[in-house]
């Protein structure tokens, strides 16, 4: 069978729970985008060691998110959900792009400023080259869109610069890939300061509510969620608080910000609060039911992860052979 879908890759790193930041900004879409593109969705554990983890920990999160790509909707006959280092390609190819890219280029990423603050103590070249391998994972499978948040677009761009700065030596070896924005970027903001966006890696855990929550904590945090004293569910940017709100429960019910504030004219803080608390719930519980059901097929998961990561490597292997002809390493005898 011909597959004539356009190639999408994306990833997420496995570090901190999952928040419904990353679910309805993210995840979700990922799921509707798998019948128009062959995507792959990685998990980016390579990345993810950056800053120190501790291996249990990291083990156990890595298979918690793939599990969860499953729990969210992806099927992994359709899509290819793998862990970054399955697939050593990537750091192939990732050490011969960092021959391509300069350190001035890597000196303006906004991410590595950020992040080299934050982990002062351990500010180490593989954060500084994050974003070369962020490029080697997309280039590898010739991605033709990749959707990204605004924070990643710097290094879609760098990606964007090294596939042409090597195609204009080599000739056509990648595709430059374009970025998926969503239309409804629905950004999730935090909710005890609704000027910072929700974070898995938030310290105040009311700050998120994390998709395996229980349903009394989700309406707790809810019901805390830092609001103003307008006393009016209106969409405007003069209510921070109120106006996430609405974005969440028009992320989940698909209704618009304007017939949300219909909805509930008239009503208190205190109703809209429990109203948006149980749309929440009622989306994540039939996530959590499955993610537990998968959870408990560990023969089912352990086969998705060896037999994606055959088919990711088969991709990768192809245009990793071509570049390794192209720059000149020599021909391995067989
Ligand atoms: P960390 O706190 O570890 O930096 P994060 O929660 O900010 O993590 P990322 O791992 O940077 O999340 O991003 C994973 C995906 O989720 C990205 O596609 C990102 O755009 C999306 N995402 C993260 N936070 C939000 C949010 N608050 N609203 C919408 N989308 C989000
Ligand atoms: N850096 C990204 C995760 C990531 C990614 C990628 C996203 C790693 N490789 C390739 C898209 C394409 C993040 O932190 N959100």
């Amino acid at each position: 069978m011909i597959d004539d879908r356009k190639i999408l890759f994306s990833g997420m790193q496995a570090t901190g729970n999952l928040t419904i930041g990353n679910y309805l900004g993210a995840l979700k879409n990922w799921v509707k985008l798998t019948d128009e593109y062959e995507c792959y969705y990685s998990v980016v554990d390579m990345h993810s060691i950056t800053v120190r983890q501790d291996p249990t920990e990291l083990r156990k999160r890595a298979r918690k998110l793939l599990t969860l790509y499953i729990a969210a909707g992806i099927d992994p006959k359709k899509s290819i959900l793998y862990y970054q280092s399955h697939v050593s390609a990537h750091a192939e190819l990732a050490w011969i792009l960092n021959c391509f890219t300069y350190m001035g280029e890597l000196n303006r990423m906004t991410q590595f400023k950020d992040k080299s603050a934050k982990h002062a103590d351990n500010i180490n070249a593989g954060l500084f080259t994050y974003p070369v391998l962020m490029a080697a994972d997309i280039l590898l499978y010739q991605a033709d869109v990749v959707p990204v948040g605004v924070d990643q677009m710097q290094h879609l761009e760098l990606t964007r610069d090294l596939a042409q700065r090597f195609n204009s030596i080599y000739g056509d070896v990648f595709t430059i890939p374009e970025p998926y924005i969503g239309k409804v970027g629905a950004k999730i903001m935090s909710l005890q300061d609704p000027s910072k966006k929700m974070s898995k890696s938030d310290e105040n855990p009311n700050a998120s509510v994390y998709l395996m929550d229980d349903p009394d904590t989700i309406m707790r945090k809810f019901k805390r969620a830092v609001t103003d004293s307008e006393a009016v569910i209106k969409y405007r940017d003069e209510q921070p608080g109120i106006k996430n709100l609405i974005d969440i429960y028009s992320a989940c019910t698909g209704l618009k910000p304007e017939d949300v504030e219909k909805e509930f004219y008239g009503k208190g803080y205190g109703d809209f609060k429990t109203a948006v608390g149980e749309t929440v719930v009622s989306v994540l519980k039939p996530l959590q039911d499955r993610m537990k059901d998968l959870e408990s097929n560990k023969d089912y998961i352990d086969g998705i992860i060896k037999d994606n990561a055959e088919r990711a490597a088969r991709t990768a292997e192809k245009t990793l052979r071509k570049v390794k002809k192209k720059i000149g390493y020599p021909e391995k005898i067989r």
